[in-house]
């Protein structure tokens, strides 16, 4: 029987992705409004101890710019409605716009607000908020994991919140400008200790250099791509425009890997190794694992991005 989507998804099923990370946004979605800001704020402060987070681009900033401006201009109570708008998903104006921006400019403007808070500029948590039992118990399970779990957490409490974007009957999208790829002489290449399957080389080599015309290439047309934790994303089109907006700047940093003939002519491909995101550089290597399916022409047809559950996972090519 052909591969399909759905079963394309299943190959190298021993793979242990990070299921305390969905566990732990379950759990910090059942928080009251105060307490899910309030967490937030401390599980920032705490990381803040061990990682820094990068400041944004300026490119990403001018969507969120007006929004900032209206709530600058704002005394501390509307400012704290905003923010319980936002995590309580309310229908607002400012809601909606939120849901129209992609997560970097999402991230962005969390990211101005809290150096605001910081400065007195915003209304910051009540000094002294005393967290639930509950978010002090969500807040704990957060720090016994790895940093690259916890950004993950903290990623997913910031996408989720704004206005349902499937409510609303209008919605566009907001585009970014895309940043122009990488110079060919700038260029670095990646080894991968099992791999030379020169499709897979040239995913890590293509998204590393921003050339996501070029990367959309080494796909089939009705290709998909499984981003941690999410649906697969299907089709050429889909699948570019989740890469522009989702990937400038991130580093992968493959390490080893197995390749296996699969029914059909396909090939599966299971790599593991580190990937930085542009927010914490290098301060954050997260552990995770590309399961590949090529079809008999070497295109992709299905890749689905890992979040490990832990190292040793990095170690685990079983198929
Ligand atoms: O509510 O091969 C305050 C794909 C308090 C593509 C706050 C990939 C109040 C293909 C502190 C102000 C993309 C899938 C809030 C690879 C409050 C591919 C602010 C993988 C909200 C490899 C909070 C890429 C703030 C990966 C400012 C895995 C929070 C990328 C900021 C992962 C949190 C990227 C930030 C991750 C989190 C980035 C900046 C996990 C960033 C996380």
């Amino acid at each position: 029987m052909p591969f399909t989507i759905d079963s394309a998804r299943n190959i190298f099923p021993n793979t242990l992705s990070a299921d305390a990370v969905p566990a732990l946004t379950a759990r910090f979605n059942q928080l009251s409004t105060e307490d899910q800001l309030a967490w937030i704020w401390f599980a920032y402060l705490e990381m803040g101890k061990t990682v820094t987070v990068a400041a944004p681009g300026a490119a990403n900033m001018q969507f969120a710019e007006p929004t900032l401006d209206e709530i600058k201009k704002m005394n501390f109570q509307q400012q704290s409605q905003v923010m319980c708008d936002l995590a309580n998903r309310a229908d607002t104006p400012i809601c909606r716009t939120y849901a129209t921006w992609t997560a970097n400019i999402k991230l962005g403007f969390w990211y101005r607000l809290g150096e605001w808070m910081e400065q007195g500029i915003v209304a910051p948590i009540p000094k002294g908020y005393k967290l639930s039992a509950n978010a002090s118990a969500v807040l704990q399970t957060l720090q016994g994991l790895d940093s690259g779990q916890q950004i993950t957490v903290l990623r997913n409490t910031v996408l989720d919140m704004g206005f349902d974007p499937s409510k609303m009957d209008s919605f566009t999208r907001v585009n970014e400008p895309v940043a122009p790829p990488t110079e060919m002489s700038k260029r670095t290449e990646v080894a991968i200790a099992g791999v030379t399957n020169p499709a897979v080389l040239n995913y890590m080599n293509l998204l590393n250099a921003n050339d996501f015309d070029e990367l959309i290439k080494l796909f089939t047309p009705d290709g998909a791509l499984q981003p941690p934790f999410k649906r697969p994303i299907v089709g050429k089109d889909a699948v570019l425009r989740f890469f522009k907006e989702e990937c400038p700047n991130l580093k992968l940093a493959p390490e080893r890997g197995i390749s296996e003939p699969a029914e059909d002519g396909y090939t599966q491909i299971k790599v593991t190794g580190k990937v930085q995101t542009p927010w914490f550089g290098a301060g954050v290597g997260m552990n995770m694992s590309w399961r590949f399916l090529l079809n008999s022409e070497n295109k992709i047809f299905f890749v689905a991005i890992d979040l490990l559950a832990s190292p040793k996972e990095l170690l685990n090519l079983a198929g």
